[in-house]
């Protein structure tokens, strides 16, 4: 199916690989922006203003950020609930959330220094690797697990040999894909793909989870350049906000918004909608027209502009 979603990424990005697999999953067609690995991003930044994570998804002007809203958007786009963060149980989510913070931050710490340096060298160059290593030090600081690295791993493999256990179907919760096994797959892809270091194969039912999930493959996709989707947005208008999504008394206020875990440069802008899920950002760029931006309310903070 074909949809108007251009994704900015890059390719050893986890929470990008996550979506990937789900436009995969969702059998989309969807337009690749791919991304330097940190800012300076010249279609990204002065879209989404301040705002520094990948992935982000675009649709014309409207830019939605974190992997928790994008797979909601995708989910609707494909008319496929199930993808929804927003539909799963409460313990899919409680797994979810686990696998995002913990289980990734531990599957990071146990790629080999090397082998991460040689990624690196393989995508950047040196003058970047040198940056990208200097810009992570930073955001590690503000990760930093209370456990030594050989805790984190112990607390790893103790993870995964429970949810060994706990798959019964042909997923994490039955025999459809949800969003925890997205969210479950990218630390588990970061770790053997990237850090190649691969799932033990005593994990039986995990790795055969793993490789069933890997055959979701990206879905159809076709290269778009940081100028092409900044036309995209200048020759877009904002798709329109419900009313019921206008009704909240800060609406019109400037306002920011930032992520409250890592890396948590904000956005500015007027708040021109509010759900019980997300918040939308109407900023004025100048040069690529209005744009709104869409947070989620999980993880993230509003304050008032200063
Ligand atoms: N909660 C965010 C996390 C995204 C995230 O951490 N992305 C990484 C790259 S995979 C990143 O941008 N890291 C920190 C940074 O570079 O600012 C999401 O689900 O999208």
């Amino acid at each position: 199916m074909g949809c108007s979603l251009i994704l900015h990424h890059y390719p050893l990005s986890p929470f990008s690989e996550k979506i990937r697999l789900m436009l995969g999953a969702a059998d989309l067609h969807w337009k690749s922006l791919l991304v330097s690995p940190l800012p300076p991003r010249p279609a990204t930044g002065p879209l989404t203003g301040g705002y520094r994570r990948i992935p982000v998804a675009q649709f014309g002007a409207d830019m939605v950020c974190d992997s928790q809203l994008i797979a909601e958007e995708i989910s609707q786009i494909s008319a496929k609930p199930f993808l929804a963060p927003s539909s799963a149980s409460k313990e899919a989510t409680e797994l979810a959330a686990v696998a995002e913070s913990t289980l990734f931050f531990d599957a990071a710490s146990l790629v080999p220094p090397k082998q991460a340096l040689s990624e690196l060298k393989r995508h950047l160059s040196l003058f970047d690797t040198a940056r990208f290593l200097w810009d992570r030090l930073g955001i590690a600081r503000e990760t930093r697990s209370k456990l030594t690295v050989a805790e984190g791993a112990k607390r790893f493999r103790a993870t995964l040999a429970q949810l060994d256990q706990q798959i019964q179907g042909e997923f994490l919760f039955g025999d459809r894909p949800g969003h925890a096994d997205f969210a479950l797959y990218h630390p588990l892809w970061f770790l053997s793909q990237v850090g190649a270091v691969p799932l033990s194969p005593k994990l039986t039912r995990l790795s055969a989870w793993y490789d069933r999930m890997s055959l979701f493959g990206h879905g159809h996709h076709q290269l778009i350049s940081a100028k092409d989707a900044l036309a995209v947005a200048a020759a877009s208008q904002p798709r329109g906000i419900l009313p019921e999504f206008r009704a909240h008394p800060d609406i019109g206020k400037e306002v920011i918004i930032s992520p409250t875990d890592y890396a948590k440069a904000g956005t500015r802008g007027q708040l021109a909608g509010v759900s019980d899920q997300r918040w939308i950002l109407r900023r004025e760029t100048g040069r690529f027209g209005t744009v709104h931006v869409h947070f989620p309310r999980q993880g993230y903070r509003l304050s008032s502009k200063g």
